[in-house]
């Protein structure tokens, strides 16, 4: 097999590089192979003008208007079949993060006092149930619970009114929801209308296609998504600020190497309670191991790793080499971003790749079906496997690149209230809320702020958008909230750490040394991208304002899947201006293009920008921000005594 990418070129992390030339050693092929096999990639898809709908096509029209075929068989343009398409990639999207949520809230309606899955913050599960209208008087706390599931539960499918949204939601964005007929119905429902729209012979107009795509998005953003994170934390705990260690270099030479990857904490948390068993751990032993090393990979490594403080092995690009290290007795996975290719990767090494879930059954995997009903003894029995596994490995091909960073993660938005508080007068600040941070967005202390998220995508080499990004918010004195595969990427570049103030303009950090965090928040997984989304929408309740005037923008320099497309859509809808670093499939149609980068801003106050620069993105990105700072820096805010933030705050 030729080995066609340079070293060099692949990633930012030197751990992935070092891995890359023994891939090449061993004439391993990993992604980077199969990319540069591919040549050149279809500019018809590339554009998104190739329809394959119905049999009388595949229909590629042409994506220069009024040049060659202009129409497939049934007449359809290039604006409706790049509308249909980018519709549909919200629907999956949407579909995979909310089936998320459905389960977590499959898995709360299970919970009992002497059961594996419990309430663990019964607090967070008295503010959900205030929220779903759940009267708790005189009830058990599971009681509640099962409640609160089921009325969850029934937002996916309700056959009339809207979705149960959040109280974060300003009401200046309901009201933009209402007035655009993008207020969303259940869960299911919207996915299935677009699925409805996008078939031959529907929408065939690009303006109600996305119209139709943007209401579908919010049920995932503030419906299915905020489900999954919600429940998830009222039932694995609200996670709280620990220092944690990331990148390959966590996998330990004398240690059982177990790799969690996919999204879903139900089957990760029971591989963590299993494996610090004395029975486990016993076992590692007696197979001549130290014990049992854990790491995560992708969304289920940011759950456990919030909640658990288990160590980062890396993101989405990294997982083919995780396995190169010849040190990982298993890979267990779940669902979502889960490479098919691992199945012959881990052949060339003794590595045993479980799938667990029926969604997510793998050719060539070994399939242990994970049962939330034994969830216990399911871990086990997949722990087992790899434990016995580890008399397996050949010590000639084992190579563990000492490279890690350091860093802090766990920022819930109720941890971030928490150390925000820790710099209030009490006596004359109303503690437990945003109003501190709010109060440094309208002095300026701090410009603005920014999402960054998303994945890992060939087309960019790894990690290098997000960290070029998030390095230039900082050092503009533009605090950042990280999840998914960029806060991963932060945390190998050492930007998690409270020592990256050091690349913070003085502004930022100050407010890092006052509320004792590093400039780059950690805020879980990709359903995590809720919480961003609460933290936003309340920090716009208390200016009063819509979270489209916020200087607060969103970026996903590196995203590659339907879910991102979904996320950057709720984003963009919630009114925040969204950067992509890598150009979604509908420039073959002007119309599209247009209507997602100009034309929505009049809908609902953001819209996209096609940026593959990174550099130029910041820019673009730093300039917008300074442009809706003047939304803010109109109010006339009474000031507020906050010990340690006036000195910040010197317009107040
Ligand atoms: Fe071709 Fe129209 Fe069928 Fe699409 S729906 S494949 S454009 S005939
Ligand atoms: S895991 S969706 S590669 S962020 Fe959520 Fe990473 Fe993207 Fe998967």
């Amino acid at each position: 097999m030729a080995h066609n990418v340079l070293f060099g070129n692949i990633a930012q992390d030197l751990a992935t590089e070092e891995l890359y030339k023994k891939a090449q050693t061993e004439n391993i092929e990993t992604l980077w192979d199969r990319k540069a096999a591919l040549k050149s990639q279809c500019g018809f898809g590339e554009q998104g003008v190739c329809c394959r709908i119905c049999t009388m096509g595949p229909c590629r029209v042409s994506p220069i208007p009024g040049k060659g075929v202009q129409r497939g068989i049934c007449g359809a343009t290039a604006d409706v079949i790049a509308s249909r398409h980018y519709a549909r990639m919200v629907a999956g999207g949407v579909a995979a993060h909310s089936d998320h949520g459905r389960n977590i809230a499959h898995t709360l309606h299970m919970v009992s006092s002497n059961g594996r899955y419990q309430v663990r913050d019964d607090k967070k599960l008295l503010e959900v149930a205030a929220r779903w209208g759940v009267s708790v008087e005189g009830k058990d706390i599971n009681a509640i619970a099962q409640q609160v599931a089921e009325m969850a539960l029934n937002d996916f499918g309700k056959p009339f009114g809207n979705l149960t949204l959040p109280g974060s939601v300003p009401d200046q964005r309901k009201k933009v929801w209402e007035e655009n007929k993008i207020l969303p119905r259940a869960i299911d429902r919207e996915v299935v209308t677009i699925m409805h729209a996008t078939h031959m012979g529907c929408t065939a107009d690009a303006e109600s296609m996305v119209n139709l795509a943007m209401r579908t998005s919010l049920t995932d953003g503030w419906g299915g998504s905020f489900i999954g994170t919600e429940f998830s934390d009222i039932l694995f705990g609200t996670p709280v600020p620990r220092e944690i260690e990331a990148n390959l270099g966590v996998i330990q030479t004398n240690m059982v190497n177990i790799v969690l990857h996919g999204h879903e904490p139900v089957l990760s948390e029971m591989i963590v309670l299993a494996s610090e068993e004395p029975e486990m751990k016993a076992l590692a032993v007696k197979a001549g191991a130290d014990g049992i090393n854990l790491v995560g990979m992708c969304c289920t490594g940011n759950e456990v790793t919030m909640r658990h403080g288990v160590k980062i092995a890396g993101n989405f690009h990294q997982q083919e080499f995780a396995v190169l290290t010849g040190a990982v007795e298993a890979v267990i996975v779940d669902v979502q971003c889960i490479f098919p290719a691992l199945a012959t990767l881990t052949q060339c090494y003794h590595t045993k790749f479980i799938t667990t879930s029926p969604l997510a059954k793998i050719t060539g995997a070994i399939h242990v079906e994970f049962n939330e009903k034994d969830a216990f003894e399911s871990a086990k029995r997949i722990i087992r496997e790899a434990v016995e596994n580890f008399h397996n490995r050949k010590p000639e091909k084992i190579l563990i690149p000492q490279i890690k960073s350091q860093g802090m993660v766990g920022y819930s938005n109720r941890a971030i209230i928490g150390q925000l508080d820790r710099v209030v007068n009490s006596y004359t600040h109303k503690s437990g809320s945003f109003e501190p941070l709010a109060q440094c967005l309208v002095s300026g202390v701090l410009r603005g702020a920014v999402g960054v998220v998303g994945c890992n995508n060939p087309k960019v080499k790894s990690d290098y958008g997000h960290i070029e990004i998030i390095k230039k918010m900082i050092a503009n004195d533009v605090i950042v909230a990280v999840t998914g595969c960029a806060a991963q990427a932060a945390a190998k570049a050492g930007l998690l750490s409270k020592e990256a103030v050091q690349y913070c303009g003085e502004g930022l950090r100050k407010v890092c040394e006052l509320a004792d965090i590093p400039p780059v928040l950690h805020m879980g997984s990709c359903v995590d991208i809720s919480r961003i989304l609460e933290l936003v929408g309340e920090v716009a309740k208390i200016l009063n304002l819509d979270m489209s005037e916020l200087p607060v923008v969103a970026s996903a320099p590196e995203w590659m899947s339907e879910k991102a497309v979904a996320i950057g859509t709720y984003a963009v809808s919630s009114g925040l201006d969204t950067f992509l670093g890598v150009t979604p499939p509908v420039t073959g149609s002007p119309e599209v293009t247009d209507i997602l980068t100009n034309r929505m801003e009049n809908w609902v106050g953001g819209k996209f920008y096609f940026e593959t620069d990174p550099l130029q993105a910041a820019e673009k990105m730093l300039a917008r921000i300074e442009e809706k700072r003047a939304n803010v820096e109109k109010l006339n805010i009474q000031r507020m005594c906050v010990t340690g933030y006036d000195e910040l705050s010197p317009g107040f």
